[in-house]
This record gives structure tokens, C-alpha cells and sequence, in this order.
């Protein structure tokens, strides 16, 4: 499918490449942020590696996603999941629930049944959004049914239930809007014509009013109203709001603001900062950071790989 597509031209891939790196660098800068006493611990002692920034799961699983939608140009759950199970390593962070799943399937068992027996409806963590941000660029300008569509279907393998396979369709949605440059009025109106659950519905719609009425939002305020927890409804909207609010802004206000938010820093920084690079790019991305992330150069290239396999919208 991908064979017959023109490649991306240089803007588009320098799009691509930020949104991808953008995912990798809010990732690594916000896990020393994130969780409580203990976690804080760890990640001063495992949190850099050659002396870089470590990324976490975030990172991992969009690049696996890249990966996949570069070889195979669809979204190939059975595909999808092996690559995910390979990936796993404890030392990245993964959700509980998503850890247990990956080993499962490493085991042999099929993702279908690993990812009900965790939990019976599957999960609703933020673990499929935070990969999701590929997904939008892969399908931006073939239409929303198919972009949700392609969403949910990435999701399914470890965040079955409905509100994880949401926050997956929210963010790849919004990704594809940011990335093709549509005005914000555009974004709001493409976001309301598609069906979200009521919380997540009265979330963007006070992220709308916000947003609309240019009003300055206290980080404690976004936090309390549209949340800041590792639950696909408790992020996704935040994380939309975050990217949306700062589009015009350096990276690092993004940065600072996901982290004066608090909570799941990591996660909803990587999927704000997902959005914020792919309307942005590579280039304005603040390269001194750059410079001190984990296999930069490593992940650019990646990123141009799958660019070259995403149609130009
Ligand atoms: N029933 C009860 N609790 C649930 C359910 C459910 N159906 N689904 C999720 N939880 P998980 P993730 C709770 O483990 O979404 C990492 O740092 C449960 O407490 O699927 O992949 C990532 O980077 C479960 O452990 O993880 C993200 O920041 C938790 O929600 C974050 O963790 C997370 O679901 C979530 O990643
Ligand atoms: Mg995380």
C-alpha cells in the first residue's frame, strides 16, 4: 500500500520527525517528574544511560508503531503485538497491566486472550493514546472513520476497554489535524463531529471554552478539571489542551507547564508534546535538549523511515 504513495516532502518530514522526537523528548524530560518518592529513587538511579536522557514505554511502543506501519503500511494487530512483546524491557516503565500482557505474549499466548485476562474489559490506561501519535500521521487525509478506525485497532492489543481505545483515537485524531495545519477552529470542529464518551466530551469542551476565551489556566486548575492521572480519560483530554495551548510557544513552556500539571508528567507530556512536534517540527525543537536524549540519532532516523512510508495529505 505504502509502494505506490509519494514520499513526504521536506516539510512533512520534518513534521513527522518532530512529532516522533517530540513524543521521545517530553518522555525522557518528564519520567524524573513523575510518580511518587519511590519511582523518584529509581529513575536517579537507571534514568540516564550514556549519560542521556532515558525514554520510557511512551517512546518504545510510538516507534514500534512506526516501525510497523513503515514495513507492513496498515495496521497489523498480530504484527503490532509481537513487535511490542520484543520491545519490553521492566526497566522502561511500562503500565502493570501493559507488562503483563507484553510477557504473555512473549510466552505464545495470542494478544486477544493475554489482553482479557489482565483485565476483563481490558485496560483503560493511557498506554494506547501514548502511542498513537503515528497513527494520525499515517492516516492523516484518509478521513476520520479510518483514522479512529486504525486507532481503536492499535489499541485493542493491550487497552481493550473503550475508554483506552478513545484516548488512542483523541490523540491520533488530533495529531492528524496539527500535522496537516488546520486553523484552531478547524481542530475544534473536527474533535466535535466525532463521538466521545460524556467525561471526555465535557472535558474538551471546557478545554474549547479555555482555549477560545485565551484565558490563562492555572496548571492546578487543567489538572483538577481535566486530570493529570495514567487514565485514558484522565490524560488525553489534558494532554490535547497542553499541546494546543502552547502551539505558538517554545517547547520547554510546554514542558514546564506538563510539569507544574504534575501527575503522569511522562505520558501526558509525551502525547502533548507529540501533537506540538508534528505542527512544529523537528527543527523547533530546542536542540540542546536534543543533544542530551537517549539515541537521538538513532530515533531521527527512524522517524525518516516512517515518513517516508506516510502519504503527504
Ligand atoms: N480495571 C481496573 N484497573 C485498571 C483497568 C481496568 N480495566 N485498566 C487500567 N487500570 P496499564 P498503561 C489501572 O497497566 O495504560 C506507564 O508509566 C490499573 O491500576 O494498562 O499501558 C505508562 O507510561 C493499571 O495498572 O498501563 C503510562 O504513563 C493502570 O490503570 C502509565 O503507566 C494503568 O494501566 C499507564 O500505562
Ligand atoms: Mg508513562
Amino acid at each position: 500500500m505504502s509502494d505506490h504513495r509519494p514520499s513526504s516532502p521536506p516539510e512533512s518530514l520534518d513534521r513527522i520527525q518532530g512529532a516522533l522526537l517530540g513524543v521521545a523528548l517530553a518522555d525522557a524530560w518528564g519520567a524524573p517528574h513523575e510518580g511518587g518518592p519511590l519511582e523518584g529513587l529509581l529513575w536517579r538511579m537507571i534514568g540516564t544511560r550514556h549519560g542521556r536522557w532515558r525514554w520510557t514505554d511512551d517512546t518504545q511502543m510510538t516507534f514500534d508503531v512506526a516501525a510497523s506501519l513503515a514495513e507492513l503500511g496498515r495496521i497489523d494487530q498480530d504484527d503490532l503485538a509481537l513487535r511490542f512483546a520484543r520491545s519490553y524491557r521492566w526497566s522502561r516503565g511500562y503500565g502493570p497491566g501493559a507488562a503483563r500482557i507484553l510477557k504473555r505474549i512473549r510466552r505464545g499466548e495470542h494478544w486477544s486472550s493475554a489482553s482479557r485476562k489482565v483485565y476483563t474489559q481490558g485496560s483503560f490506561g493511557n498506554g494506547a493514546a501514548m502511542r498513537a501519535v503515528p497513527i494520525g500521521l499515517f492516516f492523516a487525509g484518509q478521513g476520520t472513520h479510518t483514522l479512529i478506525t486504525a486507532a481503536h485497532c492499535a489499541a485493542e492489543i493491550t487497552h481493550a476497554h473503550p475508554d483506552g481505545k478513545e484516548g488512542a483515537a483523541l490523540i491520533a485524531l488530533v495529531a492528524s489535524l496539527v500535522f496537516t495545519g488546520c486553523s484552531p477552529s478547524d481542530i475544534w470542529a473536527a474533535i466535535r463531529a466525532a463521538s466521545w464518551s460524556p467525561v471526555v466530551t465535557e472535558k474538551l469542551a471546557t478545554a474549547e471554552q479555555w482555549l477560545g476565551a485565551q484565558q490563562p489556566i492555572a496548571p492546578s486548575i487543567v489538572a483538577r478539571q481535566l486530570g493529570r492521572s495514567i487514565t485514558a480519560a484522565g490524560s488525553c483530554p489534558t494532554a490535547v489542551y497542553i499541546a494546543l495551548r502552547h502551539l505558538r510557544e517554545p517547547f520547554v513552556d510546554l514542558l514546564d507547564f506538563t510539569r507544574r500539571v504534575g501527575g503522569d508528567v511522562d505520558t501526558i507530556g509525551a502525547m502533548a508534546g507529540g501533537l506540538w512536534g508534528a505542527a512544529r517540527g523537528l527543527g523547533a525543537l530546542p536542540m540542546e535538549y536534543l543533544a542530551k536524549l537517549e539515541d537521538a540519532d538513532r530515533l531521527v532516523r527512524e522517524a525518516s523511515r516512517f515518513a517516508s512510508a506516510c502519504s503527504v495529505p
